[in-house]
């Protein structure tokens, strides 16, 4: 069953913590301490931190007022009294459950409420994963041969990208953070696309003014990626808000990382979706590394999903390496923000199975078994595959033949977007004036004579 938590549901919240605190104090010291990890039980992520049941007990009574049904009028709702002190507690000894569809063996887990997919879309969100993996090993290897300056993979989290843009609808705003390129695939982006803006070249949209892996696409409803961690998290309710007041059937979709909820705009955003009404969807891929920092030193709260609350914005977690949960709850997150004019908060656990990016070496901060571990057992793309083979859609020949044909394309990309011409240097800078104004017009001068001196320091191949 695909269950949001209520945004304030004090009930809800009552009977989950009543259901939790049923343990001894020495059980729960057991329970408290940091686990070691146990990576055959499938275990990764830290549980409770508190170090005595005193909170615990007294969450289990905080909903209950005293007798005398006296209330404060207070701005935005009533409150009831009490007299006996209570303390929130800072944790719960349960996580939040995850919510998932497919098994490990894929088959479907019942009952289930899960949206099945039509033969089609299952076959082009199976396509467009394996397409992923592709440019994921030749572009990773094109930046190691140095013919592009940087590249960024998202090994073990296809399945977010792909199966929540199979769950959205065109017109629907998306803005990424960097590991979404899954998105673009499924709208349309093509691998020449792709290449363009990797390699800089003058059909690239941004120009090369932006590092590699910073696509966007008007035509796709994509914006353009953003260095900064978090920005797109605000623009994002502003955008909502527009389609909101211009009356669209049609919502903004954040993507983002764990770290990336430590930034303020991620609080920021959640507030001003919450008041504002925004149907905005977000969508939290808590892979369990922000580069080399893990969730263990990103948080004390259970993970991101348990914010949502703390704003006001319905909230799901949900396994996101189940191609299956990830697109049932986009789908019904999609239904619910635009018909009930809300944000809607999703995490999506998964796994960051590649190094953060071609700066980063993972091997210095994580094991070997960590990583094994969820690519070999957790792998989203293989318990995916193995549903659309039960069902008989994909054969093993049609999978071959798939990937002969995108590396054939791939190879053919990368060698058009390489011999393309760089854009001229004067598109520096423009695009941000009407006009290019004095001072930008002198920085120009200074670039042009200094690339005449050091012409050595500078690509020989940008036109000038
Ligand atoms: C405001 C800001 N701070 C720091 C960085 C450097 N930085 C780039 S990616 C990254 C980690 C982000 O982790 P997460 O949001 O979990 O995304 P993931 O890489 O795991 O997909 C950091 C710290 C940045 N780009 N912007
Ligand atoms: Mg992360």
């Amino acid at each position: 069953m695909i269950r949001f938590v209520r945004s304030s549901s004090p009930n809800l919240i009552h009977r989950i913590l009543n259901r939790n605190f049923h343990c001894s104090d020495s059980s729960m010291a057991v329970r408290c301490g940091r686990r070691r990890k146990d990576y055959s039980s499938g275990f990764l992520w830290p549980t409770c931190r508190f170090e005595s049941t005193e909170a615990a007990r007294h969450v289990d009574q905080l909903y209950v007022p005293n007798h005398d049904d006296q209330e404060l009028d207070f701005p935005g709702g009533s409150v009831p009294f009490r007299n006996e002190m209570r303390f929130i507690s800072e944790s719960t000894e349960k996580r939040v459950p995850c919510y998932r569809v497919l098994h490990e063996t894929g088959d479907i887990i019942t009952p289930n409420n899960f949206n099945q997919l039509t033969k089609d879309v299952a076959i082009k969100m199976y396509k467009d994963m394996i397409t992923l993996q592709i440019m994921d090993n030749i572009f990773y290897e094109a930046q190691r041969q140095g013919r592009i300056s940087f590249y960024l993979t998202s090994s073990g989290e296809e399945a977010i990208a792909v199966a929540s843009a199979a769950a959205l609808l065109p017109d629907d705003v998306v803005l990424a953070q960097y590991r979404e390129p899954g998105v673009l695939l499924w709208r349309g982006f093509t691998l020449q696309e792709f290449a363009n803006q990797l390699f800089g070249n003058k059909r690239d949209y941004g120009k090369g003014r932006q590092m590699p892996i910073h696509y966007g696409s008007n035509h796709h409803n994509y914006f353009t990626i953003s260095s900064p961690l978090g920005t797109q998290l605000p623009q994002a309710v502003g955008i909502a808000y527009s389609l909101k007041m211009d009356k669209k059937d049609a919502c903004a979709v954040a993507y983002f990382g764990d770290g990336t909820t430590s930034e303020g705009d991620f609080h920021a955003a959640l507030n001003f979706a919450a008041v504002l009404g925004a149907p905005v969807i977000f969508i939290c891929r808590n892979n369990g590394w922000a580069i080399s920092t893990s969730i263990e030193e990103q948080f004390r709260s259970d993970g991101v999903v348990v914010k949502g609350q703390g704003y006001g914005v319905r909230s799901i977690r949900i396994d996101g390496n189940d191609a299956l949960a990830v697109y049932t709850a986009v789908h019904k997150a999609r239904s619910m923000a635009i018909r009930e004019k809300m944000p809607i908060l999703i995490e999506a656990l998964t796994y960051r199975v590649g190094h953060h990016s071609t700066s980063d070496d993972s091997s210095k901060y994580r094991t070997t078994d960590e990583i094994q571990y969820w690519k070999m057992e957790r792998n989203p793309v293989d318990r995916f595959a193995k549903w659309i083979s039960n069902n008989g859609w994909f054969s093993q020949e049609d999978e071959s033949n798939h990937k002969i044909t995108v590396k054939k394309l791939l190879l053919e990309a990368i060698q058009n977007a390489e011999k393309t011409e760089k854009p001229p240097l004067s598109e520096l800078f423009n695009d941000v004036y009407d006009h290019l104004p004095k001072n930008l017009q002198e920085q120009e001068e200074v670039l042009r004579q200094t690339r005449k001196r050091h012409p050595q320091d500078y690509p020989s191949d940008v036109p000038l």
